[in-house]
């Protein structure tokens, strides 16, 4: 386990082989009924390389017309979220230190070729409640820097299993992934593979 006093904590290996595939499961039968989309960004619609769909009462979008926001449905279907698996009720009460349940678990898609830029995570309303994140499937090059955007950073390889809470300072500091490592994971069933499925846990609202 990495902990700094910024309030990052790596809980490596967290869930063991069993809890990943449970989980995985879970999470699959749900994007079955809720598929990935393809996210753009706002104003230039260029695309996101990695593929999203939410669980929970809201979800995390991001369109070329809408920009950056929360919302209550699928913007394809037009259905509500499907609701978020109890494994990922409970990690949230074991790790978050947060009185109240999560409100959004964004599920990011990453295929062999798929990257995430650095960014700092500032949609929602609850500034101070901390971010809890579940890697599932292949392995990742994880960047975390700080506050500012030239803040030093560092790479972290995030496995199947891993949790991630970011606490404290940490959840406002800049993130990304700068690659997938195709084929290092069997987790997935093989219509999933190569490629990566990260949980992304989130209080919204204040
Ligand atoms: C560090 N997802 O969805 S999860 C995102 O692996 C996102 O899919 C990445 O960044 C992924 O916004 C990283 C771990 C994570 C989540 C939130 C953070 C790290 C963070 C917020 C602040 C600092
Ligand atoms: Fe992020």
């Amino acid at each position: 386990m990495i902990e700094t006093a910024d309030g990052f904590k790596l809980l490596s290996a967290y869930f063991d082989r069993e809890q990943q595939a449970q989980l995985a499961e879970a999470v699959l039968e749900r994007v079955a009924r809720s598929p990935l989309y393809q996210p753009a960004m706002p104003r230039t619609g260029k695309p996101l390389s990695v593929r999203m769909t939410n669980l929970g009462p809201l979800g995390w979008m991001t369109d070329k017309t809408g920009g950056y926001r929360y919302q209550d449905h699928h913007p394809v279907t037009g259905e509500p979220w499907p609701d978020m698996p109890g494994k990922l009720l409970e990690l949230w009460r074991s790790v978050s230190g947060w009185p109240d349940p999560p409100q959004a678990c964004l599920v990011n898609w990453y295929g062999p070729d798929a990257r995430l830029g650095l960014h700092v995570d500032a949609d929602e309303d609850a500034k101070d409640a901390p971010v809890v994140s579940v890697s599932l499937g292949d392995s990742a090059r994880f960047r975390l820097g700080g506050p500012d955007r030239k803040d030093p950073t560092r790479s972290l390889r995030l496995n199947s299993g891993d949790v991630v809470v970011l606490g404290g300072a940490s959840r406002r500091f800049h993130h990304g992934v700068d690659r997938i490592y195709a084929g290092s994971s069997t987790l997935l069933p093989e219509d999933w593979r190569p490629g990566r499925l990260n949980l992304t846990l989130r209080r919204v609202r204040a």
